[in-house]
């Protein structure tokens, strides 16, 4: 048996088509149901369902085989015990520091919210820029414009909800997209159907 987790959300609309290509499809009434754990078209092949920062976590621990995650996610978890294997180019975006207006980001110390608490760390680090991370769970563009912080480091797409908000991006961190994880144990012990696997995803890229 093969456990592949998938992120819901953007990053699912975009590797349902992806795989299906590859050979996998999970049926709209599986992935219309409440259930999590889902059944594929393959009898050795199932598929979970989880939020994408926890795509890493039940990869990490073997608890799936493969995952399909953010780079942003896994730059932020750290990601030990997995393989990045793939680039599948798919929900791609920028993570962005963004303020009012570049003025803003000249500070002693630079208040930052952010949900990516550990990439925003790394990045003020390597410039010496001290800085106050101000961790949040979403609607991060609101700090600058109430005053809790002076930028904030998110993901950019087209850069319409900065704009909405009055803000703009200002410095690129990183490039991201989706990448296809494999747990580094199953690599070895399923390596075979894992690798049938990887190349038939790369293929449909
Ligand atoms: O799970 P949560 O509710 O927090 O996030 P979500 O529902 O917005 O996104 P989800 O769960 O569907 O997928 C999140 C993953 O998609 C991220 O981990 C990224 O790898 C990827 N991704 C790609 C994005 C974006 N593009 C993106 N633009 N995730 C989020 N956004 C958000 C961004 O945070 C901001 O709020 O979209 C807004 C900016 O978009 P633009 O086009 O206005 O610039
Ligand atoms: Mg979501």
């Amino acid at each position: 048996m093969l456990t592949i987790a998938l992120s819901k959300g953007r990053i699912l609309q975009q590797t349902l088509p992806l795989l299906k290509k590859a050979g996998l499809e999970i049926a709209d009434t599986e992935l219309n149901s409440r259930k999590l754990i889902l059944d594929t078209n393959l009898k050795d092949v199932k598929v979970i369902i989880v939020r994408t920062t926890d795509v890493p976590v039940f990869v990490q621990h073997g608890a799936a085989d493969m995952g399909i995650a953010g780079k942003d996610v896994l730059l932020e978890h750290g990601a030990s015990n997995l393989f990045e294997i793939l680039d599948l180019n798919i929900a791609k975006c920028k993570l962005m520091v963004a303020a009012k207006s570049a003025e803003h980001l000249q500070q002693n110390t630079l208040k930052v919210a952010t949900k990516y608490v550990n990439s925003a760390k790394r990045y003020f680090q390597e410039k010496s820029q001290p800085c106050e991370i101000i961790k949040l769970y979403g609607a991060m563009e609101l700090a600058p414009v109430v005053g809790l912080s002076h930028c904030i480091v998110d993901l950019v797409d087209t850069g319409n909800t900065l704009k909405a908000n009055g803000l703009i991006p200002l410095e690129h961190i990183e490039d991201i997209s989706s990448r296809l994880v494999v747990n580094s144990a199953s690599f070895k012990t399923k390596n075979a159907q894992i690798k049938t696997w990887i190349s038939a995803i790369e293929n449909s890229l």
